[in-house]
């Protein structure tokens, strides 16, 4: 399959639906989260996300800008920081195919939220 820009998730995150199942998958994202997020306050902020990448391999591919961007791309809430459910929100969007096939998967993993879609 051909990759134009760059762009990994379209490929990864399907495939990984498929090999740990809905469940295993919204658990591999909340240890993603977990991973980033700052201990203390229990969302991911900007310093804790730059200190934190490496652990997912991001570190050298990504710059501060950018972390930036992936920050306010997915902050729906406006305080600066992403609380788990902004977190997977925005992974589900980094995904166009997975968006379109596990609609449904993200409306059950995020059954409490209302401002998604
Ligand atoms: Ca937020």
């Amino acid at each position: 399959m051909a990759l134009d820009g760059g762009v990994v998730f379209e490929d990864f995150f399907p495939a990984m639906v498929e090999n740990l199942g809905s469940e295993g998958f919204i658990k591999e994202l909340c240890n993603g989260f977990r991973l980033l997020m700052d201990r203390g306050r229990g969302v991911i902020t900007f310093e804790s996300l730059k200190r934190n990448s490496g652990l997912l391999g991001l570190e050298g591919m990504t710059c501060d800008e950018e972390l930036l961007c992936m920050l306010r791309e997915g902050d729906l809430d406006g305080d600066g920081c992403l609380n788990e459910m902004e977190f997977c929100t925005l992974m589900f969007r980094l995904s166009p195919a997975l968006m379109q096939t596990s609609k449904d998967l993200l409306e059950d993993a995020l059954a409490c939220d209302d401002q998604l879609f």
